[in-house]
C-alpha cells in the first residue's frame, strides 16, 4: 500500500530511569530492519548507547538519534537519557519531536517520577502515549496501575490494551478497540487469537471507558453513545487519532523490549496517530513557507576528526548537498543518523532529521530560513536547567591553560546546562552542571577529545568581610628617604561601617588644601585596593573612609606616595574596626516529592539554613516546592544531598538573596579554615 504521509515524522522515547528506553529504541529499530540484530543495555552494543561512559554506567547520557522506516513511512526516534542530569537532552528532543513515548515500569512504587514527563509534555503541548515496559518480568494489576497513574496525568489515560495472563505470565494483550486478542511470539509479529472468555466483560468495561472519555472531546459522538448508536472501530480509531493530536488524551500500551513483544503494535499505533511534522511547525509558532528551506538546529556534537556537527530538524522545503542557505551557508555534508554512523546523503525532505557537518556558523537552537538573510539566533529553545553542582578544576599542564578555555566553549556548545565561572577573587575556574555524573562527562571529554587533562580542586568560596565599629582620626605617614627622589604622604582618617550593600563610600573633608585635589583620587584608589583583601582575608565591603586632614612635603609628596597612604591608613585601621565575616545567602527552591518533605527540612537546617515556606506547583501532583533561605557555599553540592533523600527525583533552583554577617565566631574560624584558599585539602 501507498504510504499516504510522505514527509518524515520524529518520535521522541522518554522516561525515567533505566525503564527500558534504550532497550525499546532497540526494540524499534530491529522491527523496521533498521538494525540486523538486537543488542542489549548490558553487552554494551545497543545502537543508542554508544559513548564509553554509556558503556560503564549502562544508561543514557546523551540523545540516540536512528532515522528509520516502517511500513514505507520515515521516522526519527530519538532516545533520551532518563537522569535527571542529563535532562536537557530530553528539554532539546521533545521541543522538535511531533509525538514522545514514554515508557514507564508497571512498578506503583516509580509512578511519582512520571510527573516532570507529564509537566514538561503537557507544558510544551507534546502529545505523548505511555508504553508500560517489562511486562515479562513485573506482576501487576492494570486497572490498579492505570487509576494510579492517571492520578498524576492531567491528560485522561486511554488504554488500548490488557495483557493476558497464563498463570504470573503475561502472553499477550486484548485489544480494547478491536475485537481480538494477540499472542505474543518472542521477537516476531503476534498471533491474532479470540479474545478469551474470562477477560471478556473487562475488556467491554475498558472499550466503554474509553468511548466515554472520547465523547467527553466531542458532542456527536457523545450523542451517539447516549442514544445507544453503535460505534464503529475506524470511527473510534479516528478519535483516538485527533484526540492524540491535540495532546488531549494519552494512549497506553504494553509490551517489554527486552523480549520485543508489543513493539510492532506499538510502531502501528504511532504510525496511523502520530501528528505530520506541520502540527509541530504550528506548536513552535514558526513561520515558514512550505516551499522554502527552513531548518533548526537542536543539537551540537564536536566529534573528533569531525568537528561539529548539526543535527537539525527540516521544518520546511528540500535541502540537497551542495545547497547553499542564506547566501552563505554552505552544505557539503549531509548525513543521516544511525547511532555513532554518519551515512551520507544527497538530499533531504520536510520533516527529516540529519546531520550536517562543519557548519562554524550555526549553533544549537539556531534557525535557518532561506528567505531570510540573518540566522534566527533566539529562536525559542526551552530555557535550559540552571546548572547547581560545581567542581573547581585546574589543567594538571599550565601550558593547556588556553586550551582549556577553548575546548569548555565547545563543551558549553553542545550542552547548555553546564556553565563555566572564573571566581576573580578566589581566581579558580569552576564548573558548574546537573550532578556528579555530569560534571564527570565533561571532565572525560576535555580528556579524550581535547587531550587537557584536569585536576579538581578544593573550593575556595568568595566570602566577603566587613566592620562593625568605627575608628575615628587614624593617622598614617608614608615616608620613605633612601636614595633618589624621596616619597611622603600624611593621611588622616576616619573609617566607619556602613548598611548592607552599600559597598563603598570616599568622603573628602579636607580643607584649605592641606592635601592638594591632585591627590585625594589616589588615596582614595589606595583605600580600594585595600579592600581587595581585608584582615580575615577576603574583599572587604560595606565601609565608609573620610579623609579628614594630612599633610604633603614640598619635594617629596606625590600621587604614588598618597596611594600608598591610603593602602596603609585602611590596612591599619580594619584590624582596630571589629572585622566580621560576610556570608552570601541564597534563596533555594526545593522541587520535590511531598512524601520527602521532612527530610528536606532536616537537611535545611543540617545546613544553617531558615525555612520560608512551602507551596504546590502546578501540574506537579505529588510533588512541592519548599523556599528556604540556605548560605551560599553550601550550594555547590546540595544536589547530591537532596537526590538522595528523594530517590533521585528532587531538584532545586537558587538565586542570590544578601550577605549576613557570621556572629558566631566558632563558626567563623571554621568557615574560614574550611574555605580559605591557605588550605590546599579538605
Ligand atoms: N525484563 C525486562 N528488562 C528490561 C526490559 N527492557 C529493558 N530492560 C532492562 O532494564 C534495564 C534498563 O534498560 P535501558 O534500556 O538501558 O533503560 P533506559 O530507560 O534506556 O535507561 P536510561 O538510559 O538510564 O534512562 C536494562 O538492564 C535492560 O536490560 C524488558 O522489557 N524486560
Ligand atoms: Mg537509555
Amino acid at each position: 500500500m501507498k504510504s499516504p504521509i510522505n514527509s518524515s515524522r520524529c518520535i521522541t522515547i522518554v522516561g525515567p530511569s533505566q525503564s527500558g528506553k534504550t532497550s525499546l529504541m532497540e526494540g524499534i529499530l530491529h522491527v523496521c530492519k533498521q538494525i540486523p540484530n538486537k543488542g542489549k543495555v548490558a553487552d554494551n552494543n545497543t545502537l543508542s548507547d554508544h559513548l564509553p561512559e554509556e558503556h560503564e554506567l549502562k544508561m543514557s547520557i546523551s540523545m540516540g538519534i536512528s532515522n528509520a522506516q516502517y511500513m514505507d513511512e520515515d521516522f526519527t526516534f530519538i532516545d533520551c537519557p532518563g537522569s535527571s542530569e542529563f535532562i536537557n537532552e530530553f528539554l532539546q528532543a521533545i521541543k522538535i519531536s511531533d509525538l514522545s513515548i514514554i515508557v514507564i515500569e508497571p512498578i506503583k512504587e516509580k509512578i511519582l517520577s512520571l510527573v516532570p514527563y507529564f509537566y514538561y509534555l503537557n507544558k510544551m503541548n507534546i502529545p505523548h502515549i505511555l508504553f508500560i515496559n517489562k511486562v515479562d518480568n513485573l506482576n501487576f494489576d492494570i486497572k490498579e496501575l492505570l487509576g494510579l497513574i492517571q492520578e498524576y496525568s492531567p491528560r485522561p489515560l486511554v488504554i488500548r490494551q490488557i495483557p493476558m495472563r497464563e498463570g504470573d505470565k503475561i502472553i499477550g494483550v486484548a485489544d480494547v478497540i478491536h475485537e481480538r486478542a494477540y499472542t505474543y511470539e518472542k521477537e516476531k509479529p503476534s498471533q491474532t487469537v479470540k479474545i478469551p472468555e474470562n477477560l471478556s466483560s473487562t475488556r467491554n468495561e475498558f472499550r466503554e471507558k474509553v468511548l466515554e472519555i472520547l465523547a467527553d472531546f466531542d458532542d456527536a459522538l457523545m450523542e451517539k453513545i447516549l442514544e445507544d448508536v453503535p460505534t464503529s472501530t475506524e470511527e473510534i480509531y479516528e478519535h483516538l487519532k485527533k484526540d492524540i493530536a491535540s495532546n488531549k488524551i494519552v494512549e497506553v500500551l504494553t509490551g517489554s523490549a527486552e523480549n520485543g513483544t508489543g513493539i510492532r503494535r506499538l510502531l502501528k499505533t504511532i504510525r496511523h496517530d502520530c501528528p505530520v511534522h506541520e502540527k509541530s511547525v504550528e506548536r513552535n509558532g514558526l513561520k515558514i513557507k512550505n516551499d522554502i528551506a527552513c531548518v533548526q538546529v537542536f543539537k551540537t556534537n564536536f566529534i573528533p576528526h569531525r568537528g561539529k556537527q548539526s543535527i537539525v530538524r527540516l521544518w520546511s522545503g528540500k535541502l540537497k548537498e551542495g545547497d547553499t542557505l542564506q547566501d552563505n551557508i554552505r552544505l557539503q555534508n549531509l548525513f543521516s543518523l544511525k547511532g555513532k554512523e554518519f551515512v551520507k546523503i544527497s538530499k533531504a525532505k520536510a520533516g527529516d532529521i540529519i546531520g550536517l557537518s562543519r557548519i562554524e556558523s550555526i549553533k544549537t537552537g539556531d534557525l535557518i530560513f532561506d528567505e531570510n538573510k540573518d540566522i534566527n539566533k533566539d529562536s525559542d529553545l526551552p530555557i535550559p536547567p540552571q546548572p547547581i553542582y560545581a567542581k573547581a578544576i585546574s589543567t594538571i599542564k599550565r601550558e593547556d591553560d588556553v586550551k582549556l578555555s577553548e575546548s569548555l566553549k565547545d563543551i558549553i556548545e553542545t550542552d547548555s546546562s553546564y556553565f563555566i565561572e572564573r571566581n576573580t577573587v578566589t581566581q579558580q575556574l569552576l564548573i558548574w552542571g546537573q550532578g556528579e555524573i555530569h560534571l564527570r562527562i565533561a571532565k572525560n571529554k576535555l580528556k579524550n577529545n581535547y587531550n587537557v587533562e584536569t585536576k579538581e580542586e578544593k573550593i575556595n568560596f568568595a566570602f566577603n568581610e566587613t566592620i562593625q565599629a568605627s575608628v575615628s582620626n587614624h593617622t598614617t605617614t608614608h615616608k620613605k628617604q633612601s636614595g633618589g627622589a624621596g616619597q611622603y604622604a600624611r593621611v588622616v582618617v576616619d573609617v566607619k561601617p556602613l548598611p548592607r550593600g552599600k559597598f563603598f563610600k570616599f568622603e573628602d573633608k579636607i580643607v584649605g588644601g592641606v592635601i592638594p585635589k591632585t591627590y585625594i583620587p589616589s588615596v582614595e584608589k589606595g583605600c580600594k585596593e585595600c579592600m581587595q583583601k581585608g584582615p580575615l582575608g577576603f574583599p572587604v565591603t560595606d565601609i565608609q573612609v573620610t579623609l579628614i586632614d594630612g599633610k604633603t612635603h614640598d619635594v617629596d609628596s606625590n600621587s604614588n606616595s598618597f596611594h600608598i597612604a591610603g593602602v596603609k591608613a585602611l590596612r591599619e585601621t580594619l584590624e582596630n574596626c571589629k572585622p566580621i565575616l560576610l556570608e552570601p545567602f541564597h534563596i533555594v527552591k526545593f522541587l520535590v516529592p511531598s512524601k520527602d518533605i521532612n527530610n528536606i527540612y532536616t537537611l535545611v537546617t543540617s545546613k544553617r539554613g531558615l525555612i520560608k515556606e512551602n507551596q504546590q506547583k502546578e501540574g506537579w501532583t505529588g510533588y512541592e516546592i519548599l523556599e528556604a533561605e540556605i548560605p551560599g557555599c553550601e550550594i555547590f553540592n546540595l544536589i547530591i544531598d537532596v537526590k538522595s533523600l528523594t530517590e533521585g527525583l528532587g531538584s532545586f533552583e537558587h538565586e542570590f538573596e544578601r550577605m549576613k554577617t557570621v556572629q558566631n565566631k566558632e563558626l567563623s574560624n571554621s568557615l574560614i579554615t574550611k574555605f580559605s584558599s591557605n588550605e590546599k585539602t579538605e
